[in-house]
């Protein structure tokens, strides 16, 4: 059975649950990182030198880069449908999953750091305001993109949905100011009614 290696609250290990649980495809996952370390052990360094989460084991194949990963789950258990077999609609995935990875999860995660990892005596109100202004401005980018296109890569759900899913159920579940984004919070409904999202991502909470 495929082995996920990484605690389930990691949004980079969520992304393999969700794509597998959509595809049905059994997972074995164990916990590492965080609380449960492990990824500084020399074994677990030896599959990934990077000491992150996730990591997956299929036999004697190993696997790091949590995009990395959806990519080959959904090309082997589902091209043509998680996967995109046509290339613009596969691209078009793939260019949202690269901007969740560059542009998106570098602005959120700071704020995610400051509101969920730190305590409030110790949290930095201009780190948390400087990583909200940011944010906000990377997701009017993905609302206009929403507003012309049901879904990340067009017409129906893909993998290009899944990275920007989780970002974005981490927004809506902040206690902080959002602008008015209309398509994405449409868009967004529709994702968090998938019964995977709701098992693996929502269902887990900001922990
Ligand atoms: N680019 C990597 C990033 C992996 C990453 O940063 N993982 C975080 C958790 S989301 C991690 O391993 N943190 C250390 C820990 O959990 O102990 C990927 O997408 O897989």
């Amino acid at each position: 059975m495929l082995k996920v290696l990484g605690r389930k609250n990691s949004s980079n290990v969520q992304k393999v649950m969700w794509a597998c649980a959509e595809m049905k495809v059994p997972v074995e996952r164990t916990d590492i990182g965080g609380p449960f370390g492990g990824n500084r052990e020399a074994a677990y360094l030896a599959k990934n030198p990077n000491g992150l989460i996730p990591t997956i084991e299929e036999g004697d194949f190993v696997l790091w880069e949590s995009n990395a990963i959806v990519r080959y789950l959904g090309a082997k258990h589902d091209l043509g449908g998680l996967f995109p077999s046509n290339l613009q609609e596969r691209a078009s995935a793939d260019r949202w999953m690269d901007w969740q990875l560059t542009t998106l999860g570098p602005t959120l995660t700071p704020m995610f750091m400051q509101l969920v990892r730190t305590s409030a005596d110790k949290r930095d109100p201009k780190a948390i305001e400087d990583s909200r202004l940011k944010t906000a401005d990377n997701l009017k980018i993905l609302d206009a993109h929403l507003a012309r296109n049901e879904y990340a890569a067009g017409k129906r759900f893909t993998m290009g949905d899944i990275p920007v899913g989780i970002m974005t159920y981490r927004w809506f579940a902040f206690p902080v100011e959002r602008p008015a984004l209309p398509a994405l919070k449409a868009w967004y409904d529709r994702i968090a009614a998938r019964p995977a999202f709701q098992e693996h991502v929502s269902g887990i909470g900001l922990t």
